[in-house]
């Protein structure tokens, strides 16, 4: 049977519950914590929100003031937080070993997802993972599915988040991310989303923004562009949405040196390029990555880019285009 809130709800209640977005949470991460959070607030279930690394884009800090969600960060240490071990984690938007959330203190039981599973964790007691366009879209479902009644603050956010899941419904939408498209509007503060959406990019990162776009190098349909400065996850994946709106890039790939390594952001706009099957390929000898068919992220070990060759743009380019042609072949 699928699983629904009322069991969550039976799960967890009688226990200190934590819900714990990815690091750096974006809107889609926040909103679906929000709107679980506020869910299970109606069953009698407090809960307190969570997350590692801060928010980054102002529009997303925006977004949890002027919506009054309240989070709890562990200030880049993750065991300086209030939890303890038996406290209850419920994930949103991640899902333990995949590469973007943090291990804090406390069981995680429960998981509540729209990518696909890279790492199987067999001791989550609830398991929501469904490909849709948004995490928001599946919070909204429970709502729908028990007939309890959100907030207004719950539905602007959870559309913001389904929003830019989908890059406005043009990524990975479902039929169910048009039908809580439905379900939200008539209850949301449009005007409110209207006003985030032409905020994505910061006037202070104009100068980064285009340094970016003269970096990129394109081979056949493939754009690459590697970031030489510090830059935030937020904005590594607005550069990869912008550089997918060029007409001659069908596949892009972005990244930006880490502590220890490359942080990649993938984007394709061909069924044919599957962007999780081909970062998964491209970086399993020096790293770890993977995602949707359209939106795609992954990490490689400065290392063991380097064994390879310290010509490191080229190393990480040949191990993309290889790994196009062998799942493009298939
Ligand atoms: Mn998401």
């Amino acid at each position: 049977m699928a699983e629904n809130i009322h069991n969550l709800v039976d799960l967890v209640r009688g226990h200190r519950v934590f819900i714990q977005t990815h690091n750096f949470p974006d809107q889609d991460a926040i909103a679906s914590a929000f709107g679980l959070q506020y869910l299970l607030q109606q069953f009698g279930v407090p809960s307190t929100i969570c997350h590692h690394g801060p928010v980054e884009r102002a529009v997303t800090a925006n977004m949890v003031s002027e919506l009054g969600i309240e989070m709890l960060s562990d200030e880049n240490d993750s065991a300086n937080t209030p939890m303890c071990k038996n406290d209850y984690i419920i994930t949103v938007d991640s899902q333990k070993g995949s590469g973007n959330i943090d291990d804090l203190i406390g069981c995680e039981v429960a998981c509540i997802d729209h990518h696909p599973t890279f790492v199987e964790v067999d001791d989550y007691k609830y398991k929501d993972v469904r490909i849709v366009g948004s995490c928001s879209t599946i919070i909204a479902d429970y709502y729908r599915e028990c007939g309890v009644e959100m907030s207004e603050g719950v539905a602007t956010a959870l559309l913001y988040g389904l929003k830019c899941d989908t890059r406005n419904f043009t990524r990975g939408v479902t039929r169910l991310d048009v039908e809580m498209y439905n379900y939200l509007f008539p209850k949301s503060n449009n005007q409110l989303i209207r006003r985030y959406q032409a905020a994505e990019i910061e006037y202070s990162e104009l100068n980064a923004f285009s340094d970016s776009l003269r970096n990129i190098e394109i081979y056949d349909e493939v754009g690459f562009a590697f970031l030489d400065f510090p830059c935030k996850e937020g904005f590594i994946a607005t550069v990869s949405d912008f550089i997918l709106d060029i007409d001659l890039v069908k596949f892009v790939v972005v990244y930006t040196r880490r502590p220890h390594g490359f942080k990649f952001s993938v984007r394709s706009e061909l069924d044919e390029f599957d962007a999780g099957a081909i970062v998964s390929e491209a970086l399993k000898d020096v790293g770890l990555g993977g995602g949707h068919k359209a939106m795609a992220g992954g990490f490689a070990e400065e290392e063991k880019v380097l064994e390879k060759s310290i010509d490191f743009k080229q190393v990480i380019q040949n191990l993309f285009l290889d790994a196009i042609s062998k799942k493009k072949a298939k």
